[in-house]
This record gives structure tokens, sequence and C-alpha cells, in this order.
């Protein structure tokens, strides 16, 4: 029971080579595992499983490539929060619980996006606790593609304007936030992304592994049975 590991891929259609690497990791290495994990922020923004884009086809259609090679997991990231049963049921994936306990080859491992444990960033955790909220996304659901569209691309201008006026520590995790989860889940491993400083940390509580955006290159976590064997691996594009 092996498991591949990966997340903050943030593809769009303005990045190419980011997607062809995506498909070659799904083509080429995904194969060799029984699971495949992607811990959230998969794409730049989802506006809703309606999305008929080319881009969102072609992402769909490799998700479900990848689905007919291994047993394929998918967490909501601060992107991809309307990734909806519709999405999981076409490319034959399923969405989890952000936590989720997995079994991977009898190990107990923690998997999450990562930004519920940003807890120093207050603005951010509320902007999130509104998203994640059944009555917003039904809202925003209820709404024209065109206008969904607009609201993401504001939204991503704002965050970026927001985030260059932060401290950087203010954006990792907090670590009691972290001890915490691993200790409520009874688990020695954590894996999770969104930070983009991807690492194997250990402290008191365990493993931290935490995943790397897919910026320079991208990035992939391999496990097995032996915790020894637990491989972070940064890889080129082409
Ligand atoms: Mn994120």
């Amino acid at each position: 029971m092996s498991a591949l590991f990966i997340s903050d891929l943030h593809l769009d259609d303005t990045c190419p080579e980011r997607i062809d690497a995506f498909e070659r990791l799904v083509d080429e290495v995904v194969p060799s595992f029984d699971s495949f994990f992607l811990l959230g922020d998969l794409v730049e923004v989802w506006v809703g499983d309606d999305d008929d884009s080319a881009f969102a086809d072609r992402f769909r259609s490799t998700l479900m490539r990848a689905s007919q090679h291994a047993e394929v997991f998918v967490l909501h990231g601060n992107r991809d929060f309307l990734f909806g049963e519709s999405f999981a049921s076409a490319c034959g994936l399923t969405i989890l619980q952000d936590p989720s306990t997995v079994t991977i080859d009898g190990r107990s491992i923690l998997v999450a996006h990562g930004d519920a444990f940003c807890t120093d960033d207050h603005e951010y955790q509320a902007m999130r606790g509104m998203f994640r909220s059944p009555a917003w996304q039904d809202d925003m659901l209820g709404r024209s593609l065109d206008e969904r569209r607009a609201f993401a691309q504001g939204l991503r201008e704002r965050s970026r304007a927001v985030n260059e006026n932060k401290a950087t520590n203010i954006m990792d995790v907090n670590a009691g936030a972290v001890a915490e989860a691993m200790r409520e889940a009874e688990v020695s491993t954590l894996v999770h992304g969104h930070t983009h400083r991807p690492a194997i940390h250990r402290a008191d509580e365990g493993k931290r592994v935490v995943l790397g955006d897919w910026h320079r290159c991208g990035w992939r976590l391999e496990m097995s049975a032996d915790p020894d064997d637990d491989r972070l691996i940064c890889f080129g594009f082409d």
C-alpha cells in the first residue's frame, strides 16, 4: 500500500508546462502507487463543477486517468473549496474532510491542506470560515459562471495585495495548532501543503511533511510502510 502526495499546483491556463508536468506525473508516476492524495490548491481557482472551460475539461480528464491507475483522494484548498460531488464522481475520486486520518501500509497519517493551522492570521481564518460555509457557497454557486469568474479574479488580486504587507511568520503554521491536531488524531505523521515551504520537520509530537508548491519545480511525497523511506522529491518540468 504505497501512496503518492502532491498539493499546491495552482494550475491554470497561463502555465502550460505545469499542466504538462501534472499529466506526466499522472501517466508515468501514479501507476506505481496504490493511492494518490491531492491536498488542495490543485488549481488557481475553481468556480464550480459546471465550469465548461477547455482548462477545466482537461483537468477533469487528467484526474479521470489518475483514478484508473490508483485510488484518488482530494482535499479542498483555499482555491478549490468549490470542488463538489459532481466533480468527484465525474473524475472517479473521493473528497476527504480537512483534516482526515488515512492508513498507508498500517501507518496512521493525518492529511490536511494546512491553512487551518495558520491560526496567527486572524483575517485569513475569518475569510476561510466564510468561504467554507454552506450558505456562502450556495449563494456563490447560484450566480452565473461569468459572475463567479469575475469574483474569483477580484479575490486573487486582493489576496496578492494583502499578503504583500503581511509578516511571513504569520502566514506559516502555528506550532501549537499542529501539535494539538496531531494529538487529537493520535498520529505521529502529518502531511500538508499550503505554506509553500517544503520540508520534513521533526518535533516531539512526530513528523510533519510539508509539500511544496509547483513554482520552479514540482514536488511530490512518496510513502510506504517504512517511515525512513518517506521521500519528498523536487522534480523539473521538462
Ligand atoms: Mn492554500
